[in-house]
């Protein structure tokens, strides 16, 4: 029996009040003791001391939980530190080890209509889901169901329609054991209905990176940066979601590394970092607030100048590699190992000055700066995240960084490679699983011989497709093995209205979210283990489970903490009674032995998926294993000519009309994704509050704004068919702050709903959640509150 839901913590009762916005100066400075105290603050107030001790003791340690955060990888050789800490990491396991508990009591005392007004804060820090409950069409609340009664009426619904017209979402934090299973699932039912979080994260990379180098993955290992001369950080917020990437750039600097930051906004963790794992760090954090320097350069680049840049760099490496032939160019890999480089070499010949200038708003002098460091370097690491791959052009973004790497053979050689950090902690290890709705045939091929079923061979919804099927009425019904569909994909007005003509949601959820108030004519909620939850409810005893990190390392995750209720089921043992409901008990695949022994699983894996021979003892050694990565392991190249392609693209930028500026959509410090921690962005200084647009303050004055006026934002989108088409997003508060010019930013969600459908990074189909066209309208009325004094001091200094 547990104990635990006796001491329950109570939850917020009042939801956010945007009155209550505070906005001071921004931070120069990531981490530090502050650092360790709001980690530990949050732990307690979530899940008590002894819970919290429990938690985080085994967090990221080998046979320990690996944090349910970001997907940075732990060091394979080195020696871990004491707690393999960081504050969002922290924040997580508090989110998810919480004793607070959304109970059949708590559905009765909120109808629908109340919750459909709260935000995710209000609905998160409600608790962990303790019962399946059901809404039937009519229903006011939500009311417990029992698990075998739920699988039953998920099947009446599945059985009742075609499987194209049932669509099977994934949030990346499945493990490798559910995932595998899920994607059976969908196949076994027959449809490729298989979006993602990948489809609006890093599918961009995907779609450059493996038809030019022959894998969509990174081509570093961490020990890479141990090596590396150059290190890029482009388009990512590493002190805010990936903290422990910044113990490894601060090392690496230390050691001699050159670090250079592209950015838009001069994010904190970017500029300055205090160790919270270090003596000196923690010393340094004490005596001045500060920290130790994490990149030697900034580059503030305008959001979508990107593209601009690495053609700029490719075309000055070319020029140096003439003034001194032989010394930049990897001529011998160059010519023994790719592909394009003639053209490639032409098109970079010349370069348009004024308009790399205007692409990107940095001087040419910054770019030749940075071409030089480049020359010089035995071995370049360029990082990215979600500031490349959200956006209209980012394919050919992303493809140009290859170029740049290629030129100088920055592939399997030690310090150097492509470096895309992926974002949910198995996001990665869930497409190896076969998550993914344009399946290669010979996954098919695998799955048909190991369990005898026929596998759906036509292509299935991405999440932008499944958005317009939304739209279209084309879907009875929708399941979300985790995440939050409605608040994460773009077009939030449209997507919720077709969320709610559809026949059955299924929710697998650990958190009441927005997608379960939006949701179709039938609903059910379908609580779940966490990561960080003890698994031991099987014939076989205790389970763990495995995921891949961003460098292609496979490692167990075992949880240790009492689950909060004794209704929960495993995800692993939700999809088996799914699937022994909708295709019966005799079906070909032996759902039920899967369900009881992950081990039956991962025997399954290690038959169907390459790299995972022999799963189930490797998964044991004391740090995993490292998958395949030919790139890295061999300097080889798995496309169809067996070699690395340059390419060439058109230069393209985004530049708003007049009147008009590029927004790009953010994560607070104090959020994962759709999930808010609290509401202290601490390192940008804005807290109480998220409706905010970060205007540059020279823009607001051309635009004839004031900082802290309060505005309607309305986004325009012009189609392929050339009409131009306006959403709106009301009530949000005019910062001003130090962005780059033409360029400004939100948080993530809030902004969603300006972003059309249609608005696609191109090839990847992603959404241009950093690519949105706004001008903003002035509100009717004065704004709610006047910024006090001294915060308008502040605002006008931090220009
Ligand atoms: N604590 C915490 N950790 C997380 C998450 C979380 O929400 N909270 N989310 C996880 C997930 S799923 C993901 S995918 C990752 C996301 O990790 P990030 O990609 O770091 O997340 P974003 O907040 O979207 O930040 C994008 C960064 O790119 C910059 N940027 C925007 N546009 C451009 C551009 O055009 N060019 C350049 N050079 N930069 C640009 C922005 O200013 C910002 O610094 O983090 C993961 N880790
Ligand atoms: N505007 C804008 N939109 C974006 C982005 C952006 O940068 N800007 N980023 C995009 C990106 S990168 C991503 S990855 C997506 C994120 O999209 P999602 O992955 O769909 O969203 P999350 O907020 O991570 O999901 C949170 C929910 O997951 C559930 N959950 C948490 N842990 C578990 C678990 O262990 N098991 C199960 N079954 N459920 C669990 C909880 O109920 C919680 O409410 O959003 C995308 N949307
Ligand atoms: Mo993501």
């Amino acid at each position: 029996m547990s104990l635990l839901p006796r001491i329950r913590r109570s939850a917020p009762v009042a939801d956010i009040d945007e009155d209550d916005l505070r906005v001071g100066e921004p931070e120069t400075s990531a981490a530090g003791l502050k650092a360790v105290s709001v980690a530990l603050e949050r732990g307690i107030s979530q899940a008590g001391v002894t819970r919290t001790v429990r938690a985080m003791t085994s967090l990221n340690h080998r046979g320990g939980t690996d944090c349910p955060g970001c997907a940075w990888p732990e060091s394979i050789t080195g020696p871990r530190k004491p707690a393999e800490f960081c504050e969002n990491g922290a924040k997580a396991v508090a989110e998810e080890s919480t004793t607070r508990t959304v109970t059949p009591e708590w559905w009765a005392a909120h109808p629908i209509r109340e919750l459909r007004d709260k935000t995710e804060y209000w609905l998160g820090n409600q608790g962990r889901i303790t019962e399946p409950v059901v809404l039937r069409p009519g229903d006011e609340h939500y009311s417990p169901i029992g698990w075998r009664e739920a699988f039953a009426l998920m099947a009446e619904h599945v059985n009742a329609t075609s499987p194209d017209r049932c669509v099977f979402y994934t949030s990346g934090r499945t493990a490798n054991e559910t995932a595998f299973m899920y994607q059976l699932l969908a196949r076994s039912i027959g449809t490729n209905n298989l979006p993602d979080c990948s489809n609006m994260c890093h599918e961009s990379s995907g779609s450059a990176m493996t038809p030019t180098i022959g894998i969509g993955k990174g081509t570093v290992s961490l020990e890479d940066f141990e090596h590396a001369d150059v290190i890029l950080v482009v388009g990512q917020n590493p002190g805010t979601n990936h903290p422990r990437m910044l113990s490894t750039l601060t090392d690496a600097r230390r050691r001699g590394a050159h670090v250079v930051a592209v950015n838009p906004l001069p994010e904190a963790g970017l500029l300055n970092f205090a160790d919270p794992q270090s003596p000196t760090g923690i010393a340094k954090s004490l005596v001045d607030g500060g920290g130790e320097t994490v990149a030697d350069d900034f580059l503030q680049i305008k959001v979508g100048g990107d593209l601009a840049l690495f053609q700029a760099l490719g075309h000055l490496l070319l020029r140096a590699e003439e003034a001194a032939p032989g010394t930049v160019v990897d001529r011998e890999f160059v010519e023994s190992s790719t592909e394009g480089f003639e053209s490639y070499a032409a098109a970079r010949a010349d370069l348009d000055w004024e308009a790399t200038e205007r692409a990107t708003g940095l001087r040419r002098d910054q770019i030749e700066r940075l071409a030089t460091r480049l020359v010089h370097s035995e071995g370049t690491i360029i990082c990215w995240a979600l500031g490349l791959t959200q956006q209209p052009h980012s394919v050919d973004t992303l493809r140009e960084i290859v170029n740049v790497l290629l030129v100088q053979g920055n592939f399997g050689k030690p310090g150097a490679g492509a470096c895309p950090v992926r974002g949910h902690s198995n996001v990665q290890g869930d497409r190896t699983m076969g998550i993914w709705e344009k399946p290669v045939p010979a996954l098919l091929d695998g799955l048909d011989d190991e369990f005898g079923i026929s596998s759906p061979r036509e292509h299935g919804y991405d999440s932008t497709e499944t958005l317009e099927a939304f739209e279209r009425g084309d879907v009875d019904v929708f399941v979300s093995m985790g995440g939050n569909f409605a608040k994460a994909c773009s077009d939030t007005d449209v997507l919720e209205k077709g969320m709610q003509r559809t026949g059955l949601t299924v929710h697998v959820s650990t958190k009441p979210n927005r997608s379960h108030v939006v949701h179709g004519q039938t609903s059910l909620i379908l609580p779940t283990l966490g990561r960080t939850d003890r698994d031991d409810r099987h014939p076989g005893g205790a389970q763990f489970v495995s995921v891949e990190d961003s460098m292609s390392v496979i490692r167990s995750s075992t949880g240790r903490l009492e689950p909060v209720s004794e209704q929960l089921l495993s995800e692993p043992q939700i999809v088996a009674g799914m699937a022994e409901a909708i295709l019966g008990h005799h079906h070909e695949v032996g759902w039920r032995a899967m369900a009881d022994d992950y081990d039956v699983i991962r025997d399954h894996i290690a038959r169907v998926i390459p790299g995972f021979t022999d799963y189930n003892r490797r998964v044991r050694q004391k740090s995993g294993f490292v998958l395949p990565n030919p790139p890295r392991d061999t300097r080889s190249f798995a496309t169809a000519s067996g070699r690395a392609h340059f390419t060439v693209a058109p230069l393209e930028w985004l530049e708003a009309p007049a009147g008009h500026l590029i927004l790009q959509t953010v994560r607070s410090h104090d959020q994962y994704n759709t999930t808010y921690y609290g509401l202290d962005d601490r390192y940008r200084g804005i807290s109480g509050g998220r409706r905010v647009i970060l205007v540059n303050p020279d823009d607001l004055v051309d635009l004839g704004f004031q900082d802290r006026q309060l505005v309607d934002v309305v986004s325009v989108f012009t189609g392929s068919d050339g009409a131009t088409t306006e959403r709106r997003a009301d009530e949000f508060r005019l910062v001003s702050y130090p962005t780059a010019r033409g360029c400004c930013a939100a948080y993530f969600p809030e902004a969603n709903n300006l972003v059309h459908r249609e608005n696609v990074a191109r090839e990847s189909n992603t959404p241009g959640f950093k690519a949105v066209t706004v001008r903003f309208e002035p509100r009717p009325s004065a704004p709610r509150s006047s910024p006090s004094a001294s915060e308008a001091s502040t605002a006008a200094g931090r220009a």
